[in-house]
């Protein structure tokens, strides 16, 4: 992504502000108390040592998943039009990803360590799981620019809905609609489809960047504007620290970056124990396992799983796919039909050739609408581009 040699800063050229561009100058600025007023500014790359894929790997990522799946395109999943006709393949999505599934990773309780010394200005995240705030850093430390599952609402009259109706919904794997009865349009997680605006709150922090003392950029390709372009915000005696596992924007480029090339657990770990913090951090993140929060003992290693992170990677994406696949049951000898009432929000399911209709697993409460022009619906020029971006590439189907 971006790596443009050319426009990496010349090794001759001093730092304005730290003594040398490596981890251990940028400790002694944070040591010295000089950093007191941090941006973090976050990807999915972030996530996906806690299991969660990152949608665009060629083999683990969902996208060349999904593209086996009979959805008319890969993105359809995230297209609003699909969605008001058929949100059962979102819905399967959503109950994976919903929060409390995952736990998050170290680098997430790094950024809440930063926010209780007090030095966290803002955390600009892409990521839609919700694994800061479960760590513990606050709503109002987070701008979250493509949305997430933190909160919902009605996708016609935009009231919001309950979070316990939410869980509820989510665990009983059926679709909510809205609570106000003369409306009943269907609920959505407050997550940027394609056809949406960024919230509002992005727009209003933006420049932000630009009050920082340090920036700290983690498991992003910065490929996705406009957030891509929130670096560029910081001001130019600004450290800027990228920890990623490539090259990524036009990180490297000023005289004050400094670019850690690796896993992200890996890098802050570092970063912690040159500061003097590995143990807090270490004590922190432990805060956020399981048997922690339930008041258990810790296991004993032997519990602990055995299969590589990659290994567990890949089963996360297996158990993803197949179960939209079965929820969807759009194979080639079971096409769904799905006839769209959007007056009275009222639908039934057939199916084409023998006249059994599947019955689909996620169940509404209501049946569930379709919308046959939105399943043919090519891919939009807006809205989620900015969040995956890779989907807007054509599928295979
Ligand atoms: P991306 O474009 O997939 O880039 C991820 C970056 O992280 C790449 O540069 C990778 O090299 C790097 N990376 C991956 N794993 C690690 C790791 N363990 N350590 C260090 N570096 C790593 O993801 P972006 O976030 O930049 O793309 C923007 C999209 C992805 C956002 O809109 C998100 O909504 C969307 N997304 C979010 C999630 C989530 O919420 N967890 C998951 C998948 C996709």
């Amino acid at each position: 992504m971006g790596q443009d040699e050319s426009r990496m800063v010349d090794e001759k050229t001093p730092p304005q502000t730290l003594k040398s561009r490596t981890l251990d100058a940028v400790a002694e600025y944070i040591r010295d108390g000089r950093a007191r007023r941090i941006v973090v500014m976050t990807g999915a790359g972030i996530s996906t040592s806690a299991g969660i894929p990152d949608f665009r790997s060629p083999d683990t990522g969902l996208y060349a998943n999904l593209a086996r799946l009979n959805l008319p395109y890969a993105e359809a999943v995230f297209d609003i039009g699909y969605f008001r006709g058929n949100p059962l393949p979102f819905y399967t999505l959503a109950q994976e990803l919903y929060p409390g599934n995952y736990r998050p990773t170290i680098t997430h309780s790094f950024i809440n360590l930063l926010h209780q010394k007090g030095l966290l200005l803002k955390l600009f995240t892409q990521n839609i799981d919700c694994l800061e705030r479960e760590a513990g850093v606050p709503d109002d430390k987070i701008v979250e620019a493509h949305g997430s599952f933190a909160r919902q609402s009605c996708i016609e009259c935009k009231a919001p809905y309950p979070e316990e109706l939410m869980k509820k919904a989510i665990h009983e794997k059926s679709v909510p609609h809205c609570i106000r009865e003369e409306c009943d349009g269907l609920v959505k997680p407050e997550i940027v489809f394609f056809g949406e605006q960024l919230p509002a709150d992005f727009f209003e922090n933006r420049s932000l960047p630009g009050e920082a003392d340090l920036c700290i950029v983690m498991g992003t390709s910065l490929s996705v504007q406009p957030f891509a372009s929130l670096p560029m915000m910081c001001g130019d005696g600004t450290p800027r620290v990228l920890i990623n596992g490539e090259q990524v924007g036009e990180m490297g480029s000023r005289a004050d970056d400094v670019l850690l090339i690796q896993d992200c657990d890996t890098g802050v770990r570092k970063l912690a124990e040159a500061c003097g913090w590995l143990d807090e951090l270490e004590d922190l993140w432990e805060q956020t396992a399981p048997w922690a929060r339930s008041g258990q003992p810790k296991p004993e290693q032997a519990d602990e799983p055995k299969k590589s992170p990659d290994e567990q990677l890949q089963d996360e994406v297996d158990k993803l796919t197949k179960e939209i696949d079965q929820n969807l049951q759009l194979g080639q000898d079971q096409h769904t039909w799905l006839e769209n009432h959007v007056d009275n929000k009222f639908a039934r399911v057939q199916d084409n050739e023998n006249g059994k209709g599947p019955t689909a697993p996620l169940t509404t409460g209501k049946t569930v609408a379709s919308d046959t022009k939105a399943e043919r619906r090519e891919p939009s020029d807006g809205g989620l581009h900015h969040v995956f971006p890779w989907l807007s590439k054509k599928s295979s189907l």
